[in-house]
């Protein structure tokens, strides 16, 4: 099987992104052929510094190894080194209906959240993802729940362009985590925790200090029972969902271990958890952060193994659309 994904070096990562996605990536390259993005195309549509850009892409690529991403056993590599990406975005923008990404909630979401930088990147951002998957003939996607609308429109348009010029992309399916696709913003768990939004985020990176303010200080509910509940208490729910994935014990026997008490002790040793946790991918941040030339050599072999295959299968493309 063939897995791709990919992540915006738009931010440090957060556990978010860890549970909902890349926590799987580590767990697939053991078994599948893995193919794995910092897409940087995608972090341009929302206002960015460019001066700082290039080390976030470092600082995004070392944080995948420290995670434990194997250059031996999966390719990484940085989107815009591969530029069949953006050929193959413009040639499905000619058979995207626009009504299709006005309707796309992400679309709307950053509309609202940048509102004097709607720009044309912003509404054809799931092209290019459509492009990203379907270019390497994928078999599953491994994702949160926020990516899922988005992969519905790469299957629609996979589907729509072999019907109109014979038979040319695989149909990727998705993967999606049954629990931990989508975890909760710490000051806010109506929304997700989102890395253009720090103060929502536990990052994986964050010193023990850190992690202890921002757990002790995560928005909870109402009443003192720790108890998964979503509609009545999201707060707890979520923290009871990030205990659980880290401590891999159900929830129902997180529930009993606390019964009777309250919300501080409950997030006490939460923190203490994911200090242990977290430890081990802090300290290989930190080995990996002075090898430079290194990393840059990681991601200019994986650009080069990953272009050989998007060439294929656009030379593929151009055919069939009737290019020369
Ligand atoms: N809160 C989340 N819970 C579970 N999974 C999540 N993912 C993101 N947030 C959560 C998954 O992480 C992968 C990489 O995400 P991305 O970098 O491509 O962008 P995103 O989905 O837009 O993530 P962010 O952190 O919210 O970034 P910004 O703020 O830049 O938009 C994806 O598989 C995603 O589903």
């Amino acid at each position: 099987m063939r897995i791709f994904s990919g992540i915006q070096p738009t931010g440090q990562l957060h556990i978010g992104n860890y549970l909902g996605a890349t926590k799987q990536w580590v767990e697939l390259q053991k078994n599948q052929e893995c193919i794995f993005s910092i897409v940087d195309l995608h972090s341009l549509t929302i206002p960015y510094d460019p001066i700082n850009f290039q080390k976030k892409i470092m600082e995004t690529a070392i944080a995948h190894l420290a995670i434990g991403i194997e250059p031996e056993k999966s390719l990484l590599f940085v989107q815009s080194q591969v530029k069949e990406h953006t050929e193959l975005t413009w040639l499905l923008n000619t058979i995207c209906p626009v009504g299709e990404l006005q309707r796309m909630t992400q679309y709307k979401e950053k509309s609202r959240q940048f509102k004097k930088n709607i720009n044309a990147g912003l509404l054809n951002y799931p092209i290019l993802m459509a492009a990203d998957i379907l270019l390497y003939q994928t078999d599953i996607v491994p994702i949160g729940k926020d990516q899922k609308q988005h992969l519905e429109l790469t299957k629609m348009l996979a589907k729509k362009f072999n019907q109109k010029f014979g038979e040319t992309f695989k149909i990727p399916k998705t993967q999606i985590p049954k629990i931990g696709a989508k975890i909760m913003a710490l000051n806010n768990p109506k929304k997700k925790m989102s890395k253009s939004i720090p103060q929502s985020c536990l990052f994986l990176f964050d010193e023990p200090k850190t992690i202890r303010k921002k757990i002790m200080s995560a928005v909870t509910d109402t009443g003192k029972t720790i108890k998964y509940d979503l509609k009545r208490k999201p707060g707890i729910s979520n923290l009871l969902t990030i205990y659980s994935l880290f401590s891999e014990k159900p929830v129902k026997e997180l529930e009993k271990k606390f019964k009777g008490k309250g919300y501080a002790e409950f997030k006490k040793q939460l923190a203490e958890l994911l200090i242990v946790k977290l430890e081990p991918f802090q300290r290989k941040r930190k080995e990996l952060v002075a090898r430079e030339v290194y990393i840059k050599e990681i991601l200019n072999q994986g650009a080069k193994k990953a272009q050989t295959i998007a060439r294929t299968t656009l030379q593929q493309v151009k055919q069939k659309m009737g290019l020369l």
